[in-house]
């Protein structure tokens, strides 16, 4: 023994301890290694475990039980808790196998013939009738259990998300169709679309794409859409030529697109008001392309699994949706629910790092303790945890009102809420999920940056959610719109709803959290006082605010929600201690005069700095 201690040290002793060399020979001791693996060492990590994610969801639990009644929350569960059981025992390998399969376009066949093929792994082809048996779109709509419905499904497809293979994707688009039409009140797609969109069968089961940016860019729709319509013929049809640039899961039956209507004397109307909505089926019934060729498919960062392509559009039959020159309007309840979407997937991405970062935590030793027992890991992780369920809670509200007003309950400033609040969800849980995601794979150390470990995908895919439906600074926008045209009433609704959450006095003493409640009311305060400042000032200005002011109202909506929470019967000290570490957090939202014109030159002077012009170089 001492020997082979001795062999096997000779290389090692300057770097080893005693105290390892101690361990070493422990084991040597249980096992006598063959010659190869004492070369390697016979320590191998513990590998993190997938558990029933809907089981080792407290928080989740404990909300639903929260909004739904009794009678809707006990059925809600035995699905939730049966479909859990499926995506450890089945999904979750579909998920990890498409991503080693991703798709690949097979632009011609062996003979010549253009045949733009777009072959996908058969592990994304059985997600597909995963999502339609499982009623992943079909819940929301058939409405078993009335308004909770919707939180039925957004609960469902947040334990799904992050084993989908990004599956996800498609499935946004396809309920945000879903919604369109049946906002739309359209017959024709009510008869022709709605029923494959909402369907259980896999074989009748649709999803849609939507094709919204070109080569001008993403952001900017109203000046960078050059698509033209031209029609309609005799039986109404219009022919689309245009250059869709990125096209998500491309291998969809249908799409919504935008494009302009082309007159009699061959003009166009540019800007937003030129803009209308039209619906694609990608096939005609004999299976050929809709006179549309996939250019090629996309080289990304991430959702590899996903077939992302440049779509040319030449000679597209498409059917005019709603008002000629009202697109984005009408285009607009899709974003709604594909923004949601993004927020679900970057919660359920969230909760599956944390749920395998403490996992693993229970097995990983290091310095001869368990992580688990390391206090600074634990705290890593607890700050963690606390991002986690904001946004778990804020997706939860907002499913919760898209649940009031899909069965018309919904109230006048619930509805000016939900409007408000779906670009700051997005765009608060999308930065989130990226941040979660990057220390969930450093909680792990090498292992999280190796492929073949699975972890590397969840922080690939978490960096397009901030991206795609509106990079950040475009949402944020998006909230000055809504208060633009609501008024004060935006602001008021959402402050209305906290402060009655905080209305509480002797629960909120009852659990210690009246500093908490007092502290997020200075934050409210502050932001009114911002608001009285920016409502006599220039628009340039509260532009340069937006993002801060977006993020803030974010920070108090949540602290309100995580303190009702914490205020129920279903609550647990973890829940209070949650809350009270939320609102401890600064308000990103700075004094009104820190956006000045000033403070803008500085910021471009700042980036400038030293910036040679090619020109010059
Ligand atoms: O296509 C994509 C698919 C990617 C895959 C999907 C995955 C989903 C998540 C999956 C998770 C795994 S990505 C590309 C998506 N593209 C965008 O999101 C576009 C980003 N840009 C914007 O959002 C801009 O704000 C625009 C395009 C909406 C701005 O357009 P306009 O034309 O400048 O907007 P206007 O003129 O201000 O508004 C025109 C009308 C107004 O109504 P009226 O005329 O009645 O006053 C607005 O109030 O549209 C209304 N409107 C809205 N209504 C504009 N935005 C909205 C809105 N968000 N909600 C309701």
């Amino acid at each position: 023994m001492a020997s082979a201690l001795f062999r096997f040290g000779q290389s090692t002793t300057s770097v080893c301890t005693w105290l390892q060399l101690g361990r070493l020979l422990s084991t040597r001791t249980r096992r006598p290694n063959s010659f190869s693996r004492s070369r390697m060492g016979s320590f191998t990590q513990p590998m993190p475990q997938l558990h029933n994610p809907f089981r080792g969801d407290i928080f989740l639990r404990a909300i639903l039980t929260r909004l739904m009644p009794r009678e809707v929350s006990q059925e809600v569960f035995i699905d939730l808790d049966r479909f859990g059981g499926r995506l450890v025992d089945e999904v979750d390998a579909l998920g990890k196998q498409a991503e080693l399969e991703p798709p690949y376009l097979r632009p011609f066949n062996a003979w010549g013939d253009r045949v733009d093929e777009l072959v996908t792994s058969p592990a994304w082809k059985s997600l597909h009738c995963v999502s339609a048996e499982e009623g992943l779109i079909a819940l929301a709509y058939e409405r078993q259990h009335g308004q909770w419905s919707r939180l039925h499904q957004v609960a469902k497809l947040y334990l799904f998300s992050p084993s989908s293979g990004l599956y996800s994707c498609p499935l946004a688009m396809t309920d945000g169709a879903a919604r369109l039409i049946e906002e739309s009140n359209n017959v024709f797609l009510k008869k022709r679309a709605f029923c494959h969109l909402t369907a259980r069968d896999p074989e009748s089961f649709w999803t849609s794409g939507q094709w919204m940016t070109e080569k001008r860019g993403g952001s900017d729709v109203a000046g960078g859409t050059d698509t033209v319509a031209y029609g309609p013929d005799s039986e109404g049809n219009y022919s689309l030529h245009g250059y869709k640039w990125f096209t998500s899961a491309t291998d969809a039956n249908m799409a919504f697109t935008l494009a302009r209507i082309v007159t009699d004397q061959g003009d166009v109307t540019a800007g937003s008001q030129g803009l209308s909505l039209f619906y694609v089926e990608t096939k005609t019934e004999d299976g050929q392309f809709n006179d549309l060729e996939i250019q090629r498919l996309k080289d990304k960062l991430g959702t590899r699994q996903l077939p992302t392509a440049e779509l040319l559009l030449d000679g597209t039959k498409a059917r005019l949706v709603g008002e000629e020159g009202r697109g984005v309007s009408g285009i607009s309840p899709m974003l709604t629910i594909t923004r949601q979407h993004n927020s679900i997937s970057a919660a359920g991405a969230m909760r599956r790092i944390v749920q395998l970062s403490r996992d693993y935590a229970t097995r990983r030793r290091a310095f001869g303790k368990l992580l688990v027992d390391q206090h600074l890991h634990m705290q890593t992780l607890a700050r963690m945890e606390v991002e986690t369920r904001a946004c778990t809670v804020l997706m939860l509200e907002v499913a919760r009102l898209q649940g009031l007003i899909e069965t018309s309950s919904v109230s006048e400033q619930d509805r000016t809420i939900h409007r408000i609040l779906t670009p700051i969800l997005k765009l608060y849980t999308a930065k989130q999920a990226v941040a979660v995601c990057s220390e969930g794979l450093e909680s792990f150390g090498g292992q999280g940056y190796m492929e073949d470990t699975g972890l590397p995908t969840y922080l690939r895919d978490a960096q397009v959610l901030p991206i795609w439906e509106g990079t950040t600074n475009i949402l944020s926008l998006d909230v000055l719109r809504v208060m633009q045209k609501y008024g004060q009433e935006a602001l008021s609704s959402l402050f209305e709803a906290t402060k009655s959450r905080l209305s509480d006095d002797s629960r909120l003493a009852a659990r210690g959290l009246g500093p908490t409640a007092k502290t997020l009311r200075e934050h409210m305060n502050s932001i009114v006082v911002f608001g009285q400042e920016a409502m006599v000032g220039d628009s340039e200005q509260l532009q340069n605010a937006s993002r801060d002011l977006s993020f803030s109202l974010a920070h108090v909506f949540i602290g309100g929600l995580l303190i009702e929470h914490a205020c129920s019967v279903e609550s647990s000290s973890a829940d209070i201690n949650a809350a009270k570490r939320w609102a401890k957090r600064p308000l990103s939202l700075r004094l009104y005069q820190q956006y000045s014109k000033e403070e803008q030159s500085i910021d471009s002077a700042l980036v400038m700095n030293g910036y040679v012009p090619s020109t010059s170089l």
